[in-house]
């Protein structure tokens, strides 16, 4: 298949509440929206989940826009593609920058499947046609985040995930599970912590965790891996698996129990599907993890959680959860906490052309002539 031409798109909208993390707060999101268009006019869709700035990984929207116009559009211009799983294997000479280079990829992706007439999440072996729902609650206020648990479960989410941070983790976890005993419950710290808060993470043992994400460095594979032998609670590696070779390191010194695996963080559908595979022969546990995304980004996350692996309800909204108005048609929405997936050829969703008319501030064209 020959790609003819690739449209960039920069968005931007503000989220409907500001979303905290042990980092900093995210108010407004960027992302690019990147099309693919084939010798035949058909269209796929990707984005871009890298931030305005390097705050979660080193990747910016501005850096990402570089890698695209620089050097992976004219990698993909380069040959036909025969496979959708070949652009990974192309886009190696180019070292990291794993969310540009995955907005790309799955759009090609989409692009493949739509041709194939398939729905994405058949053409990747998706074994499941509706994956369970979970969400994220983005405030570390002990008031603000009952009442949103609250609300979620009325809304009816069936796992819920808050931000933990020194200061914010004991107490805050503690009113929770006063309010919701049985709730299924993880905590994310986003690198928070060090082996020196030992005792502290210990006593979070208490809470029935379904698990704690990242509470080490990105690098604290060794650390982790110290970690999960000194307490109870399942640990899920996030930041520190950003390739395949991180996932089979943390399983060799069973720094985990669980992965979250982000498409955007290991470079495509391709690496991800791969770290799934490798964590279904290891006995480990995977979900779906989010990152603030549009629609066109959570369509490949539905489609993903498909797979047989992903055991775990993912960070998997609606998109109402972020959004006044979502970029794509239909909107995401929970049907009894359960997303259903798409019977559509590729992701399953169109563009909502009127919202990106109003949240797009650039774009360009790239043609293959
Ligand atoms: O650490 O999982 C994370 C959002 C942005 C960056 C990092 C993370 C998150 C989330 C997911 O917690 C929020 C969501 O999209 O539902
Ligand atoms: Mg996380």
């Amino acid at each position: 298949m020959k790609i003819k031409e690739i449209k960039l798109f920069m968005i931007k909208m503000p989220l409907k509440m500001p979303f905290s993390t042990s980092l900093g707060t995210v108010i407004e999101r960027e992302a690019i929206i990147i099309e693919v268009i084939n010798q035949d006019g058909v269209k796929g869709y990707g984005e871009v989940v890298a931030f305005s700035t390097p705050w979660y990984t080193e990747e910016t929207i501005q850096t990402s826009y570089h890698m695209l116009k620089d050097f992976l559009i004219p990698l993909v211009f380069k040959t036909p593609i025969e496979q959708p799983n070949e652009i990974e294997k192309r886009f190696r000479s180019i070292r990291g920058n794993h969310m540009a280079k995955a907005g790309l990829e799955t759009a090609i992706w989409d692009l493949f499947s739509k041709v194939n007439q398939s729905p994405l999440w058949r053409y990747i072996n998706g074994t499941r046609s509706e994956v369970p729902a979970g969400v994220v609650v983005g405030s570390n206020c002990i008031k603000d985040a009952l009442s949103q648990i609250e609300t979620y479960l009325y809304e009816g989410y069936k796992r819920v995930k808050v931000k933990i941070k020194p200061g914010s983790d004991f107490q805050l976890l503690k009113e929770i599970r006063r309010q919701f005993p049985f709730l299924p419950l993880m905590a994310d710290a986003n690198s928070a912590y060090t082996l020196n808060d030992i005792a502290l993470l210990k006593a979070l043992d208490e809470f029935n965790l379904l698990m704690i994400e990242q509470p080490l460095a990105v690098d604290d594979i060794v650390e982790h891996s110290r970690l999960q032998q000194e307490i109870k609670t399942p640990v899920c590696l996030d930041e520190s698996i950003v390739t395949y070779h991180d996932a089979e390191s943390a399983i060799k010194l069973q720094s985990c129990r669980v992965i979250n695996i982000k498409i955007g963080r290991v470079g495509g559908l391709n690496n991800a599907i791969a770290i799934h595979d490798l964590c279904q022969r290891n006995g480990i546990q995977v979900w779906c993890g989010g990152m603030i995304e549009y629609g066109i980004s959570r369509a490949f996350n539905i489609a993903l959680s498909t797979l047989k692996g992903f055991s775990i309800p993912g960070d998997l909204s609606a998109s109402s959860r972020f959004w006044e108005e979502d970029i794509i048609l239909p909107f995401v929405e929970i049907n009894n906490g359960k997303i259903d997936a798409p019977l559509s050829p590729g992701i399953g969703f169109e563009l909502n052309q009127k919202r990106m008319d109003q949240v797009t501030y650039y774009s360009e064209t790239f043609s293959n002539i």
